[in-house]
């Protein structure tokens, strides 16, 4: 589940995450669901909630970070981790 609990919006930019797992779909708290292939980055509004369904593929560590603007020197930034 990915969760925006601050006072702006953000980015949760994975592109090499992304590849290393199977999507099934992304899915919002309230508006519907969209199936792609893969993703590159998922932005999350101010309140908003959305769940990524998948399945680990490919083992590694890969960064995620926000491309908002300072936001990655602020430190959004940090690593995810398939075992
Ligand atoms: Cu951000």
């Amino acid at each position: 589940m990915l969760k925006n609990h601050g006072k702006k919006k953000h980015y949760f930019t994975a592109e090499d995450f992304y590849k290393a797992i199977a999507t099934r779909k992304v899915q919002s708290n309230r508006d519907g669901e969209i199936k792609a292939p893969y993703f590159i980055a998922i932005e999350l509004m101010v309140g908003g909630q959305l769940d990524l369904y998948f399945v680990p593929v490919k083992r590694g560590e890969y960064e995620v970070f926000c491309t908002i603007k300072d936001h990655r020197e602020e430190g959004m930034e940090g690593k995810l981790v398939i075992r």
